[in-house]
């Protein structure tokens, strides 16, 4: 049953990408489709492996959980479920649940007659942790190359790994992804300011819109992108924040396993300096 009453317009068959029309309806608000069973049956045996795997961990505490991928003696094999098989089969549940949404986001936009966007940018997201889980440690020949689900464990990972290329503030992927996360948060900070500003003024004047707001950065950058455009702007620097940080990590060990810092050699080795 549709929630508003206008619901019932786009609540039409179709647009599933396959399985037709076999799991092509709603349950309360929620469209089905056959992706949202895999979804919901992923993420329920991913769920049930983690406490399993917790439950064999010695602790229930839940920053300290650890369940770690298996050593790299194993390279790509699988491993015993104790020694990092419940980590590979997690992840492959992970990427099942991941990769259903993403389709799921999919068949509702075709449904609604809408772009791609939104699976587009979704996917993003799964990507990055593709990478890191997947891509990273086949180029480099070992699941343990992965990061261990914990909250604190992967942190530490995080750290570790960082280490091990001396200072990974002098990787020049990172850079670009540290600065492409700031220049987010600082356009998303200017688009909301302006449109609660837009909305809210003062007690008896009347709500502004669109017109208001482009003046306003006519007049104080001598540039308004528009109400459009800072969307457009705001969606490219979120996903390329998420594109370079899969591209500082990928190439820290399969492309460069020397100290990040050294990787700047190139800069003091130009000819010009010796001139
Ligand atoms: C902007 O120009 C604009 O168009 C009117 C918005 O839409 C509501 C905005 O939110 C922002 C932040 C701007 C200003 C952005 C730049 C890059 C000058």
């Amino acid at each position: 049953m549709a929630v508003l009453s206008f619901e019932k317009k786009y609540r039409v068959r179709g647009g599933t990408l396959v399985g037709g029309d076999l799991f092509d309806f709603w349950v309360g608000p929620f469209y089905v489709g056959l992706f949202g069973v895999t979804t919901i049956f992923f993420s329920l045996l991913g769920t049930a492996l983690i406490l399993v795997a917790a439950a064999g961990g010695g602790t229930f505490n839940p920053w300290r959980i650890n369940i770690a991928p298996p050593d790299i003696a194993y390279g790509l094999r699988l491993a015993p479920m104790a020694l990092g098989g419940y980590w590979q089969v997690i992840t492959i549940c992970a990427l099942g649940a991941f990769g259903s949404w993403a389709l799921r986001q999919a068949e509702i936009a075709r449904k609604l007659g809408m772009g791609m966007h939104i699976p587009v940018a979704y996917s993003v997201a799964v990507f990055a942790f593709f990478t890191l889980n997947v891509i990273r440690p086949v180029l480099m020949g070992a699941w343990g190359h992965g990061f261990p689900y914990g909250i604190f464990s992967h942190l530490d990972w995080v750290s570790n790994v960082g280490y091990q290329y001396l200072h990974f503030h002098y990787n020049p992927a990172h850079m670009i992804a540290v600065t492409l996360f700031f220049t987010t948060t600082f356009a998303l900070s200017l688009h909301a300011s302006l449109v609660l500003a837009a909305i809210n003024p003062a007690k008896g004047e009347a709500v502004k819109g669109a017109e208001h707001e482009n003046s306003f950065y006519r007049d104080f950058i001598g540039y308004s992108i528009g109400t459009l455009g800072i969307h457009r702007l705001g969606l490219f620097l979120a996903l390329s924040a998420g594109i370079w940080s899969a591209i500082c990590i990928v190439i820290s060990g399969p492309f460069w396993t020397r100290g990040w810092p050294e990787w700047w050699g190139w800069w003091l080795k130009l000819p010009f300096w010796s001139i």
